[in-house]
């Protein structure tokens, strides 16, 4: 009898358990991200930009993905506010992102470049489009970064606002998740979605860890601090949208 017992409790908690467990595995495979999500200093890294889903059933015609360009961006130590200048923590940001040509998805793509002409993004759209059941891949390169000695930053986790667009627009007619899936950090810029949102104010995260080994932290550093870096709004306004042989494709002006 305690056996029986035993098994109709420990059988559907199991169902339970596995379903949530499903649940929770496809709500994070559902985000647009960045694999590998993390790169150690000093090592160059291929990545690539991963599009999980359409918008509802329809299929992804481009994408357009702007890294913050520590020149105006936000920067917290721990998660309070600083005004440390992001090469206080790291040596070379800029010209860290190199974006490869690539038409196995998207027929079209360049990069985004900065006021000093570093790559802080790029976009890739046209041609075929990506089924809104199927993952696609876009690849880049991250090259080597190095910490400042002397800081005690053990890692730099930089937010990169993504768009995932189904349908061309302008931007007044913009509707999530039926023209375009944002991946962006809410930082009031026009491309923050909406509060309460499919993936308000979650955006697709790039991290630089510290190489203890050959570059260990200054002894009064403790265990270290964690910085973190978001684009401005300004940056977010004037780079996500996707300019095609000088004229602007998306959102439609
Ligand atoms: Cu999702």
């Amino acid at each position: 009898m305690q056996s029986i017992q035993l098994k109709s409790f420990v059988v559907p908690s199991f169902f339970v358990l596995a379903f949530l467990a499903g649940i929770a595995s496809q709500h994070a495979m559902s985000h647009t991200v960045i694999q590998p999500p993390e790169a150690l200093e000093g090592v160059q890294s291929e990545n690539n930009l991963v599009i999980t889903h359409g918008c509802g059933e329809t299929s992804v015609i481009g994408t357009s993905v702007v890294f913050p360009d520590g020149l105006d961006s936000t920067i917290t130590i721990n998660g309070n506010p600083t005004t440390d200048p992001l090469d206080s923590f790291l040596q070379n940001w800029g010209g860290v992102i190199r974006f490869y040509q690539d038409r196995s998805l998207f027929s079209e793509q360049d990069s985004k470049r900065d006021t000093l002409g570093n790559a802080v993004g790029f976009w890739s759209g046209g041609g075929r489009s990506l089924s809104s059941h199927l993952f696609g891949r876009i690849p880049f390169q991250t090259a080597a970064v190095l910490f400042q000695a002397d800081s005690c930053a053990i890692s730099v986790r930089f937010s990169a606002a993504v768009a995932d667009i189904c349908k061309i627009t302008p931007l007044s007619q913009v509707s999530e998740e039926a023209t375009v899936n944002f991946w962006t950090p809410a930082v009031g810029s026009n491309y923050d979605g909406t509060p309460g949102g499919h993936a308000y104010d979650f955006p697709v995260f790039f991290t630089f860890k510290r190489n203890l080994d050959t570059n260990p932290l200054p002894e009064s550093c403790g265990a270290g601090v964690q910085i973190s870096v978001k684009p401005s709004a300004t940056q977010i306004n004037r780079d996500m949208p996707i300019i095609h042989n000088g004229t602007q494709v998306w959102p439609q002006p």
